[in-house]
C-alpha cells in the first residue's frame, strides 16, 4: 500500500497513472484502504475542554454586538479543535452556549435537527415548545425533538446560558436538512405549564396512547431536582468500577432514548472514588454540573471545575478521579450507533 519513492529524474509511474486517472474521477483504493477500513477508530475529533467561568465574559460579549431577534440564535459554537470549520464538537454532534438577555426572544422556528439544551447560568428564561413553555433552570435537560417549533425568551432579570447540543453534523451526512420560521416569534401557548410532564412524565400515560420506540418523547423537560433526587438515592449503593452511578435519560412511553440521535446520561461520582478506564466508540460531550475531579481523556488530563464542559472523542480511555462528590451531565449519538449495530464498549 506503500507509495514508491519517487526521485527528482524519475517520476513515479504510479503518480503520473494516479494522476490521469484522477480527470475521469477516480482514485486507487490501495493508496486509503488502511485509513478507510482502520483497525479500531482513529478520529480526527481531539479531546478538548471549555472552561465556562472563563469563557463567561466572552459569552456575555456576544450580548452587546448582536441581539437574540437579529441573530435567530445569538450562541457560540464550541468547535472541536480537530474538527475546525466543520460546526461540529464530535463527527455527529454540534454543540455552542446560547445567550438570552431579559426581555429578548429567539424567534419560533422548527428544523429537522433535534436539539437539547443544558441549562447552565441564569434563572427566569424559558423554552416553548409546540405550545408549552418550560422555565429553564440550571441543570435542566430540556429537548426541542425534530420538527418541534420552539422559541425561547428572558422573563427575568438576568442572562441566561445554557449549552445547546443538535445532531447538526448528522443531519448533514444525510442531507436531510429542512426548516421554517414560525407565524410569529412567540408561539402562542395552548397548554399550561408541566402539562406534558403531567400527562407523560410522571409514571403513567394517555390511555390511548403508544409510540414506536424511534418517536421522540413527549415529555421535553427533565428537572435537575429529579435527576438529582434520583442519584441522590441511588448513591448509597455499590457504583459501577467504570461509570460509578450513572443513568439514561429515556422516553418514559418506551424506554427509548428521548431523541433517536442524540443520548443524554446523568452520572455521579462519590467523593474519593477513581474509575477504571473506559471507552466506546460514541464520541461524548460531557458537563460537570457539580463538584471537582480530574479527568483523563487518551494522553490529556483536566482538573474539572463546575460548568467545564469537555468532549472525548470515539474510542479515547476515559477515567475519573473525584475529590468530591462529582455530577456529570453527557450526551452523545449512542442511540444512532446501537440501531446501526456500530455501538461498541470497551472496560479496561
Ligand atoms: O435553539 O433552535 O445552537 O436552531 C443551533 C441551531 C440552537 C435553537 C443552536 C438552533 C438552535
Amino acid at each position: 500500500m506503500q507509495n514508491t519513492t519517487p526521485t527528482s529524474q524519475q517520476p513515479n509511474p504510479r503518480q503520473a497513472y494516479y494522476d490521469r486517472i484522477a480527470k475521469d474521477h477516480m482514485t486507487p483504493l490501495w493508496e486509503v484502504l488502511g485509513a478507510l477500513v482502520p483497525k479500531s477508530p482513529n478520529s480526527p475529533a481531539k479531546p478538548a475542554l471549555w472552561r465556562y467561568a472563563e469563557l463567561r465574559e466572552q459569552v456575555m460579549e456576544a450580548g452587546r454586538l448582536i441581539t437574540a431577534e437579529q441573530a435567530e440564535r445569538r450562541v457560540l459554537i464550541l468547535e472541536n479543535p480537530g474538527l475546525q470549520g466543520q460546526s461540529a464538537i464530535t463527527q455527529s454532534l454540534y454543540a455552542g452556549l446560547q445567550l438570552i438577555l431579559p426581555g429578548e426572544i429567539a424567534p419560533a422556528h422548527r428544523h429537522t435537527q433535534s436539539a437539547l439544551r443544558l441549562v447552565i447560568d441564569g434563572e427566569g428564561a424559558y423554552t416553548a415548545v409546540d405550545g408549552e413553555r418550560t422555565t429553564m433552570r440550571r441543570g435542566d435537560f430540556i429537548i426541542t425533538p425534530s420538527w418541534t417549533f420552539h422559541d425561547h425568551g428572558n422573563l427575568g432579570d438576568q442572562p441566561v446560558v445554557w449549552l445547546d447540543g443538535l445532531d447538526i453534523p448528522t443531519v448533514r451526512f444525510f442531507d436531510a436538512g429542512f426548516a421554517e420560521h414560525g407565524q410569529s416569534a412567540a408561539q402562542a401557548t395552548i397548554r399550561p405549564e408541566g402539562d406534558a410532564l403531567a400527562r407523560y412524565g410522571n409514571n403513567m400515560l394517555p390511555v390511548d396512547f403508544y409510540q414506536a420506540p424511534s418517536d421522540p418523547t413527549r415529555v421535553f423537560v427533565y428537572p435537575y431536582e429529579r435527576t438529582m433526587a434520583s442519584l441522590d438515592k441511588i448513591a448509597s449503593g455499590t457504583p459501577d468500577p467504570h461509570l460509578g452511578y450513572k443513568l439514561r435519560y429515556v422516553n418514559p412511553a418506551t424506554g427509548a432514548s428521548p431523541m433517536p440521535t442524540i443520548g443524554a446520561f446523568s452520572q455521579r461520582l462519590p467523593a474519593g472514588f477513581e474509575t477504571r478506564p473506559y471507552r466506546s466508540t460514541d464520541g461524548t460531550v460531557y458537563v460537570c454540573q457539580e463538584g471537582e475531579a480530574t479527568v483523563s481523556v487518551g494522553d490529556t488530563e483536566w482538573q474539572l471545575q463546575r460548568d467545564d464542559i469537555f468532549v472525548v472523542p470515539s474510542w479515547q480511555p476515559l477515567k475519573f478521579l473525584a475529590k468530591r462528590d462529582t455530577t456529570l451531565f453527557s450526551f452523545s449519538d449512542r442511540p444512532v450507533l446501537q440501531s446501526l449495530g456500530l455501538w461498541r464498549e470497551a472496560r479496561l
